[in-house]
């Protein structure tokens, strides 16, 4: 049995103290990322060089102690695996060759060729786990399926997801094959992650809020039961956190649908109503709006508070409701850590 704090959480124990992480913690707003990210030359590199993508997944925990590391890498690394070209325009974001087309999902490599390009992903979670402190938890993780698929129709992220809702609702079997390709994939990506040293799991499923009814049934809980299921039976035991971003009243039941240990909630509901709802079926994350690492001040100390006591009586471990921005001043992480620790 291990004392690490998150994964006391993640067993379902309320703790005096939270665990704390922050998504994106590894990321722009800390000066030694810039410099780090400017030695890769750009953000893929930073992602396949394992020593320099170690070295800024360790950055935030040797600056605010954190409970947690995630690996750095993305979710666009999977599908890239797959065959498609990635890239990221300066300023703008990712780009991605699209896939829409049942001979484009036919022409997609075979899941057991993916290893190939994911290795120095391996290899960064063999040195973290490694390196980290021993009261640190590893996290891996992946994107959900219909979050890949979103950006593999599309070729790039949108506010509304309409090229992948457009070809969910006019072409169902190439839609279908995309999320199966991806699910299975997933399932490979993340198990490796897992022998290599990861120690709980996260699916981001950062598009889950534009699925409705139905919709959020098939590719949401589906994909995510499913994955959960079969990483589960690999690793029995492997924690997993899941991230159906702004599910609204989805958020309620999705643990118990999708065998999640944890689900991860993002800041359009408040933290009292997702202790009532979601935490009485177990842990949660969350869900400080990230704003507030910008903004800083008395607002912060009052919100900061307010999460902590809202989700006091079940297993918690305090993150923001979405990844920091590069905005965000260092210092207003170090107030949000120091009140949850003496909240
Ligand atoms: O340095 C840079 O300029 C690149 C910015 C950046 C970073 C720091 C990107 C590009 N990805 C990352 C790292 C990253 N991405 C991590 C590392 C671990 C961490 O510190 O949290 C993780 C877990 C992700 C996951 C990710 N990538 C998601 C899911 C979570 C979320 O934010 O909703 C998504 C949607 C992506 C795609 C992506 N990668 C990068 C950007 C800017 C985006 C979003 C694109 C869009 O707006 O659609």
């Amino acid at each position: 049995m291990t004392d690490k704090t998150i994964l006391r959480a993640l067993r379902g124990e309320t703790l005096p103290t939270p665990p704390i992480w922050m998504m994106r913690q590894a990321g722009r707003y800390l000066p030694e990322y810039r410099a780090t990210r400017a030695q890769a030359g750009d953000f893929l590199s930073l992602c396949y060089t394992p020593d320099l993508a170690a070295e800024v997944t360790l950055q935030p925990i040797r600056r605010y102690g954190f409970d947690a590391a995630i690996l750095f890498a993305d979710i666009l690394l999977l599908p890239q695996a797959l065959g498609p070209k990635l890239w990221f325009e300066t300023g703008e974001g990712p780009r991605m060759e699209t896939t829409t087309t049942m001979d484009q999902v036919k022409a997609l490599k075979p899941t057991s060729e993916i290893h190939e390009t994911l290795s120095p992903i391996y290899e960064t979670v063999r040195i973290l786990a490694r390196d980290l402190p021993r009261e640190t938890t590893l996290i891996g993780f992946a994107g959900s399926p219909w979050t890949i698929a979103t950006y593999m129709i599309a070729g790039r992220g949108s506010k509304d997801q309409a090229a992948a809702h457009r070809l969910k609702d006019t072409d169902r079997a190439t839609f279908q094959a995309i999320i199966d390709r991806v699910t299975e994939a997933t399932v490979e990506y993340l198990s490796a992650q897992v022998q290599a040293g990861a120690e709980v799991i996260k699916l981001f499923d950062s598009w889950a809020g534009s699925l409705k009814g139905q919709d959020f049934q098939d590719f949401a809980v589906k994909p995510a039961a499913e994955i959960i299921s079969a990483l589960k039976a690999r690793h029995p035991g492997l924690p997993i956190i899941a991230f159906p971003r702004e599910a609204g009243d989805g958020y309620i039941g999705f643990a118990r649908a999708t065998g999640a240990d944890c689900v991860a909630i993002d800041n359009s509901v408040t933290p009292e109503w997702a202790a009532a709802n979601v935490q009485k079926d177990g842990c949660v994350q969350g869900n400080l709006a990230p704003e507030h690492m910008v903004t800083g001040g008395e607002a912060l100390v009052r919100e900061t508070l307010r999460v902590v006591n809202a989700f006091r009586k079940g297993p918690h471990i305090f993150n923001l409701g979405h990844g920091i921005t590069p905005e965000a001043d260092p210092e207003n992480v170090t107030l949000m850590i120091e009140t949850v620790r003496n909240a």
